[in-house]
């Protein structure tokens, strides 16, 4: 299989944590793209444009990291991270959900800054923060105090803190979250989020 990847994504991040939770770091080649410079061979695979994008062994490809993480899960041996059925499965889904759209607003902050000053929106910058406030405050109260049983809803919760230490440190999202700070330190003990870091 190979993964359309890059370091400082935290959707690939998660994929590549999945990779390595599942054992199968073996079994994927990574290359790494700029996705907004529009790489033909990740257009190929994704015709969004983004990353990551998984092409199979027999040329099918998988994009969106939701699909791609439940496709690694289901089809790799090893640990499940995401439950077959049931309100397990909904509640993982839940906090991957919410994490998720935790880094989709702060990806979006990043892409707008990156434009010229006079092109920004203040606004839906605003708009996007507050959006992650209020979800780091929705996850302080969801996500537990520590992991038990690892599962792909702890390690989207970490990947998007991950890109908020990178990308939006003086957010401080640890002021307040004891919770979230706790599951947090807990993932960045384990070999799959060190072999991820930034
Ligand atoms: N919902 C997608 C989001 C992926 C995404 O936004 N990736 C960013 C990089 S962090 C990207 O490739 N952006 C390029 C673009 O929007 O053109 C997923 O979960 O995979």
């Amino acid at each position: 299989m190979k993964l359309f990847s890059s370091p400082t994504s935290p959707f690939v991040r998660k994929v590549r944590v999945v990779i390595r939770e599942k054992g199968a770091a073996d079994l994927v080649t990574e290359e790494v793209v700029v996705a907004r410079q529009d790489p033909p061979a990740l257009h190929a695979a994704n015709p969004l444009g983004k990353i990551p994008a998984l092409v199979l062994d027999d040329g099918l490809t998988l994009f969106d990291s939701p699909l791609i993480c439940e496709y690694l899960d289901t089809t790799l041996p090893g640990p499940v991270l995401l439950p077959a059925a049931g309100p397990e499965r909904w509640r993982v889904l839940r906090l991957q959900a919410a994490a998720d759209g935790i880094a989709d607003a702060a990806v979006a902050i990043a892409y707008e800054m990156l434009r010229p000053e006079n092109e920004r929106s203040p606004s839906w910058i605003e708009r996007w923060r507050n959006a992650v406030i209020r979800s780091l405050d929705f996850l302080e109260g969801e996500a537990g105090t520590s992991i038990n049983s690892l599962d792909l809803g702890h390690i989207a919760i970490g990947a998007a803190l991950g890109y908020l230490d990178l990308r939006f440190g003086e957010l401080s999202w640890r002021n307040g979250r004891p919770n979230l700070e706790a599951v947090f330190d807990a993932l960045s003990t384990r070999p799959s989020f060190k072999d991820t870091a930034t």
